[in-house]
């Protein structure tokens, strides 16, 4: 089953969207086999983010993850990359369409509430980089599975 990696940011847990937030991913019947409240370090941001070392916009994104707790989530299902990514929307949240995360309920680019893989490898990537293999429960059943994956 493919997996993607979820961070509630700080903003979004300082403004008390964190149920919200998961509720889109459950809602859409995305299957949770991992999730942890932690405040991610220095290290751990710069490792997520290394795609954007460099960047001018690097110094900013690493301080807002690392400001205030977290909630990261792995989830698995039918296309989990992709359908977290469309019921996230767009990165800018002025782009996103209403109906989205960011549509909803963000205005600005650096407060975008969420982070959702953005390929399939990376969601391999990031879940192994927040969590322990014995931390995840791949491959858990919901009573509710065989109305949700056909
Ligand atoms: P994340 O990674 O936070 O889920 O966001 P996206 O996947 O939607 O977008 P991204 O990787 O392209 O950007 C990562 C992160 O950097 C911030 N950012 C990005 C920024 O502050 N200024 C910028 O110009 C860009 C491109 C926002 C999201």
């Amino acid at each position: 089953m493919e997996r993607t990696f979820i961070i509630v940011k700080p903003d979004a847990v300082q403004r008390g969207l964190t149920g919200e937030i998961i509720s889109r991913f459950e809602a859409r019947g995305l299957r949770i086999i991992g999730m942890k409240f932690l405040q991610i370090s220095q290290s751990l941001a710069e490792k997520h983010y290394a795609v954007h070392a460099g960047k001018p916009f690097f110094a900013g994104l690493v301080s807002y993850i690392t400001s205030s707790p977290v909630v990261v989530i792995a989830f698995e299902g039918t296309n989990a990359v992709a359908a977290a990514r469309k019921a996230i929307g767009a990165t800018k949240p002025q782009e996103a369409e209403a109906g989205t995360i960011r549509g909803d309920f963000a205005l600005e680019i650096g407060r975008n509430l969420v982070h959702g893989s953005d390929s399939v490898e990376n969601g391999q990537i990031e879940v192994a980089n927040f969590f322990s293999e014995d931390e995840l429960k791949s491959g858990w059943s919901r009573n509710t599975d065989p109305w949700i994956f056909e």
